[in-house]
């Protein structure tokens, strides 16, 4: 098997880099956007932990939070809408090395990307992700996402949403997700603590962050999640608790919890995948394994 908590040195064939910082890259989004809190949680949890720029991709989709890999100096990969996991995944398997962490949007990520969230959850991939769940549709002016809520009048639904709103926590707990967390991006440290978390676990950690869109949502705002958040290690919370994991994120209401929902050990995709046994593919001699067995087949 192989251990995929190994880094493999060096990842890339080019300098050693410093750790990862703010690019010379700024962001454009408007101002107040909560998006700005996550980005700084991302680059205090990395800076904690000491990675090195050259030994962090981080990917995203399409939408204002999308733009996030731009304004660090690690690797980046700014894909297509939808596609964070299959492209980290891949990058996790062409070089098991790296950190690797995926970033977007709740209509990213929870909509268009919903079938590839979930089965990455159900492989346990070790990868980390982040989104910036704003319960709108930022980047295209307004319209409801799969986490607005019920009767929210939007561009799209001018007389109120009528969809049960998708709830991210709990489809984490039912697909598998060995590390599930919910962070504020008024907290920035709490916040930073769980991406960090997320980042050292030993497989699929994901982090869905409260992060108001400050110029399209005007009910879910700073200040309506400032009076309901709680945190669940005030609240005596057991992340080993499946049963107890799963109560916690019903609540949604006048108390929403954040922090850390559920943390479990289970072997990775990596740690299964006896390909990336002798170290990443990408140091491995390329061609085709036991081609004459192959040929034997069809000769
Ligand atoms: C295949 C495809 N469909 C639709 C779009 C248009 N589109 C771009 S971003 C987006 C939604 C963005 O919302 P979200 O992921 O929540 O990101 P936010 O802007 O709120 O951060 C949509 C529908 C697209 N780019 N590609
Ligand atoms: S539209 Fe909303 S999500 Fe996009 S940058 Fe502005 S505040 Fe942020
Ligand atoms: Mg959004």
């Amino acid at each position: 098997m192989a251990d995929s908590s190994v880094r493999a040195p060096p990842t890339t064939t080019g300098p050693a880099l410093p750790v990862v910082g703010k690019s010379e890259i700024r962001p454009t989004w408007c101002p107040g956007c909560g998006d700005f809190g996550v980005v700084a949680g991302v680059e205090m949890a990395l800076k904690r932990l000491g990675i090195p720029s050259h030994e962090v991709v981080i990917i995203s989709g399409i939408g204002c939070s999308s733009n996030l890999p731009h304004f660090l100096t690690s690797y980046g990969f700014h894909g297509i809408h939808g596609r964070v996991v299959p492209v980290a995944e891949g990058i996790r398997w062409a070089n098991h090395g790296l950190t690797v962490i995926g970033t977007g949007g709740d209509g990213d990520g929870f909509g268009i990307g919903a079938g590839h969230f979930v089965h990455g959850m159900r492989r346990n991939v070790d990868l980390t992700y982040v989104t910036m769940d704003n319960q709108i549709y930022g980047l295209t002016t307004g319209q409801a996402s799969p986490t607005s809520g019920l009767g929210h009048k939007t561009k799209s639904t001018p007389d109120g949403v009528i969809e049960a709103p998708l709830d991210p926590v709990a489809l984490a707990l039912a697909s598998g997700a060995t590390y599930i967390a919910r962070g504020f991006s008024g907290d920035v440290k709490h916040l930073a603590e769980l991406i960090a978390s997320g980042i050292q676990h030993k497989g699929f950690a994901f982090v869905d962050v409260l992060s108001p869109c400050v110029t399209y949502n005007k009910i879910n705002t700073f200040d309506f999640f400032r009076q309901r958040v709680y945190k669940l290690e005030s609240a005596g919370h057991d992340p080993t608790d499946k049963v107890a994991a799963w109560q916690r994120a019903l609540e949604w209401g006048d108390k929403i919890p954040i922090g850390l929902f559920y943390s479990v050990d289970r072997p990775t995709y990596e740690d299964m995948e006896e390909v990336l046994a002798p170290g990443p593919l990408c140091f491995q001699p390329a061609g085709l394994k036991g081609k004459e067995k192959i040929l034997d087949e069809f000769i």
